[in-house]
Order: C-alpha cells, then structure tokens, then sequence
C-alpha cells in the first residue's frame, strides 16, 4: 500500500457483512469486488482509504441452518468464514480489515451502543407479537404478509415468516421519523441511486413503528447489557460492525477520529430499509454522526432468472474466477452492469466482454503498438516529432479522462468510468489504424514513432485508471510500458506527466489473452 499522508482525504468504506450460513454466492462476489474497485480508486486518487469487510455470524438463521448441518452456530461460521475469506483473497479483494461479529471487540461496542440508546431513552421493554421471517432476520406487519396458493403466508420478499410472541426489549424507531426526514432533506445524496432513495423517504413518511430488538428463543447472539436472557437482534448488532470496524466504543481513538463517519456503505438493494432507516436512527440515539451515504447496488442474475439453491444455478464465485481469470470476472461485472441496477450473467456474456473488450480492444492495440515499438526501435520509446491535429485530439481525449472518471466516482457510477476508457480506447483502435504506422517504417520514420509514443501514452493512462478494476493485468500493461511503480496513481494523469521518452520498454507479453471455447465431443 502507498503510505497515508497526513493532508490526505480519509474516505472509510464498507460493504455488508454476509451471514456466513453457506459458502459465498456471486452476489457476495459483485458486491466485494465493486466496493474493492471503489477503495483502490479512492487510493490512486489519494485519498488515505479504510476498507472494512467481513461476516454476520449471529441470529436465528445461524441456528436453523447449524442445527440441520448437526452442527454448532460457531462451528458452522468458522467454517463458512473461511470460505468468504479464500474468496477475498482469491478476487484479490485489498480490504483493510475483516470483521466478524463473534469477535470481543465487537460485542463490547454492540453492548455499548445497546447501552447509549437505553441512557437515551429510547429502549424499553414490551412484548413482541407478530411475525418474522427467519431468511430475512426482519420482522414484518401483518399487512406485509400475504398468504400464497400454497397456504404458506410470506413476507414482502418471498420468504416464510412464522409467529413470534415473546417478551422483547424496543427501539422507540417512531420517535425518528422526523429526525430521518430531517437527514434526507438535509443530505440529498444520503442514499443512492435516487430511485431508491425516494422508496425509503416514502417508507419514512408514511410511519415508522417501534421495533422489537431482543430475542430470548435462542441464544446465539450478544447478550442484552443487564438482561441476559434476552439477546440483541442481530440486524442490531450486525450494523454496529461499521464502528466496531474504526474502534468504537473508543470515540476518542484516532481510528474513530479519523474515520468515523464512514464515507460509503455499499450494500444490497434487498437490506436498503435496514441501512437508511434503522441505522441512522440507532446512530442518532447514541449520539453517534450518521454515515454520509449508503450505495443500494442491484442484484445479479443468473441469465436473469433468481439465483437460489432449488434452481439449481447457483454458481461458485471462485470456480469462475478460475474459468475466466480474476481480473476478467472484475471487469465483466463492474462494465456490464450499471452500478445500482440489476444485472445478469451468462457464459457468452463474460466471454464476449472479454474477447471483445478486453483481448480485441485494448489487449490488440497494446500488442500491436508495442510489438512494433520492439522491432522498429529496438524497445526504446522514441522522442516524438511534432504532434499533428490528430495525435492532440487522441491525448486531449486521454487526458480529459480522469476528470470524466472523478465525476463518475463521485456518486459511484463505476460503469461509467469503464465506459469512458473504453471510449477513448476506441478512438485509439481508430487513431491507430488510421495513422497507420506500420506503413510509415521505411518513408517516415520519425512520423511512425511519433505515433507510437501517442500511442504508448494513451495506453499508460488507460493502464492507470483501469487499475482499480483491473490490478493485475493493468499492473503488467504498466510494467511492459515500464511505468515506474511510483508513477501509476492519479497524479500522474490528465497530461502534465507524459510517458518518458528514451525508456526501454521489456518485450511485450499478451496482457488479456483470447477466450477460446473449448472443442466439445
Ligand atoms: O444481508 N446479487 O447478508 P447476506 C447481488 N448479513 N447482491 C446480493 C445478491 C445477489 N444475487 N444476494 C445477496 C445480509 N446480495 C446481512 C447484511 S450488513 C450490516 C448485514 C447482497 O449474506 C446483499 O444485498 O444475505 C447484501 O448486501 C450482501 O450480499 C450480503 O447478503
């Protein structure tokens, strides 16, 4: 990692922390390496980045789950834990810290934002009676419920809910409409997209009830402060996770100081409710700054079709990152699906991004250009002559790039910086076959360099701004364009900097190889 200067921007970010009762699905794929492409942005551009992941190991669905595995709660996590753990490594996933909620250090600032919304008044002790959805960890009104053709009554989502009465400890959830109301008139960009926004605001305005937050039917969780029979409901205690992860209770440390609050919470449309409703609202009664946004991504099908067990599609993330090549998963998801909406998946789909983007667009115009360099000057990147109109445009283009890019970060539009590359990549493929260099070998030499260092150039800031996506396979285009290792963040682009002439370039190698569909019997 670049070391963290003290004059830079902290940006904090976070993606959900996933319930560790199966093995990872690509929807916990999507949304690590999206968050991931964020973080390592953030870093390029400077910013001083802390990048929490990690798992949600607590609640009922633990428990079901364990018991019909004939397992513990604790051993099943442990188990699955490792699972997300090797899936992070292997998508190359550079997050700063992995949380899990069985950790000490996390039920002593659950109990301790438990204890500051009590001292606040807004945690008392009732009945429970209504139902709840085991799948979701939500309780759900009566009128959210309907019942099916097959007699089996299901909350908003789908899923089975079953009856639960007990005695339960509240959040007075009510007394925060205002306050929420307040927060989104107040900070227009609190939740994004806008789309999904508005639902919430609409959620907020029409009421809010006080929400039951204790369970005493189990006990895999973290125990009530002074009530122990009862334990926290684990949507309590799992968003608690995002302070834990910055060293809450301790608002004095310089972790919290320096990055509480968190700048971005990534996480899935399907639990947007629980991070713009009940977070901030938990967060206001203790006292405590609210997030500054929330990203609601969408949800990725399998050819469009729901990804579930009995449909037999789901596919492991793993397996297809050792199909298609880490970084060409990375690529083909943030580039395919628009950031905030859903997206689907398929064999051809990866295959012709990769073939066609990655392989034909960039990897060719790299391949070609830099093979050509190697014949024609021996691997020595020439001083160029004059720039005509055509080499000024195709580096004006270039170096309008990261200013596109920053704008298109801001609110998270990672597809949209993909985009805009992915343009100036294709007016390089026509710069290139137009200026055509390889019939300028033998009647202008000078010429044919010129556009090869035009060339060279536009590729190493394409390099560069791909890296967040791409960090494997844009380190190696950096390093066969011999792009020092301290000149490959954001800095270095938007012209001020261009690729040293005289530099030895080492022999090109094929950076995105061609998919080839294997032969069937
Ligand atoms: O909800 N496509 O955990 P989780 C895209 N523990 N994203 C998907 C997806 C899909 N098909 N399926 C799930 C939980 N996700 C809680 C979170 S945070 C304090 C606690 C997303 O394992 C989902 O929206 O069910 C969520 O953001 C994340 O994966 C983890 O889901």
């Amino acid at each position: 990692r670049a070391s963290k200067s003290m004059a830079s921007k902290r940006y904090y970010l976070t993606t959900a922390i996933a319930y560790p009762n199966g093995a990872p699905h690509i929807g916990h794929a999507y949304e690590v390496i999206a968050t991931d492409a964020i973080a390592r942005f953030m870093r390029l551009d400077g910013c001083d980045v802390h990048f929490l992941t990690g798992t949600d190991e607590h609640g009922q669905k633990m428990v079901q789950t364990a018991a019909r595995e004939g397992l513990t709660a604790r051993a099943l996590a442990d188990r699955n834990v490792a699972l997300f753990q090797a899936m992070d490594a292997k998508l190359n996933i550079s997050h700063d810290d992995f949380i899990r909620t069985t950790e000490a250090r996390h039920h002593r600032s659950s109990q301790a934002i438990w204890e500051r919304m009590k001292a606040n008044g807004d945690v008392y002790l009732s009945k429970y009676a209504g139902w709840y959805s085991v799948r979701d960890e939500a309780f759900y009104t009566e009128s959210e419920t309907t019942v099916g053709d097959d007699k089996v009554r299901r909350g908003p989502s789908g899923t089975p809910v079953e009856w639960v009465e007990e005695e339960s400890w509240f959040f007075r959830l009510s007394a925060y409409q205002q306050k929420l109301l307040d927060l989104y008139e107040r900070v227009p960009d609190f939740v994004l997209p806008k789309e999904r926004f508005n639902e919430v605001a609409s959620f907020v305005r029409g009421g809010l009830q006080d929400l039951s937050i204790s369970r005493t039917t189990f006990d895999w969780g973290i125990p009530v402060p002074g009530d122990e029979k009862h334990i926290m409901y684990v949507w309590v205690d799992a968003l608690t996770n995002y302070i834990t992860g910055v060293g809450f209770p301790d608002t004095d440390s310089a972790m919290f100081r320096t990055y509480w609050p968190a700048d971005l919470h990534v996480i899935g449309k399907d639990i947007l409710r629980f991070h713009a409703v009940y977070w901030p609202a938990f967060l206001m009664s203790a006292g405590v700054d609210v997030p500054r946004r929330v990203f609601s991504h969408g949800f990725l099908f399998n050819r469009g079709e729901k990804m579930s067990k009995s449909v037999g599609n789901v596919i492991d993330p793993v397996g297809l990152a050792d199909l298609y090549g880490v970084d060409q998963l990375r690529y083909f998801f943030l580039r395919e699906v628009p950031f905030g909406q859903d997206g689907s998946y398929s064999h051809e789909a990866i295959v012709n991004r990769i073939n066609a983007d990655l392989a034909n667009d960039l990897g060719n115009l790299a391949q070609r250009s830099l093979s050509m360099l190697a014949k024609a000057f021996k691997g020595v990147l020439p001083q160029p002559g004059a720039f005509s109109g055509n080499d000024e445009a195709i580096l004006a283009a270039a170096d309008a790039l990261v200013g596109k890019a920053r704008e298109h970060m801001a609110t998270q539009q990672i597809h949209q910086v993909l985009n805009a590359v992915w343009a100036v990549v294709a007016d390089a493929n026509r710069y290139f076959a137009g200026e055509a260099p390889w019939a300028l070998a033998k009647t202008d030499p000078v010429r044919q360099g010129t556009v090869l260092y035009v060339t060279a150039e536009v590729l190493r800031q394409v390099a560069i701004l791909a890296q967040p996506v791409m960090p494997t396979a844009c380190g190696k285009l950096l390093d066969i364009l011999a792009v020092p290792a301290d000149a490959r963040d954001f800095s270095q682009l938007g012209g001020h900097v261009r690729i040293a002439p005289g530099s030895t370039l080492p022999p090109p190698s094929p950076v995105f190889p061609r998919w080839i569909e294997p032969a069937t019997e």
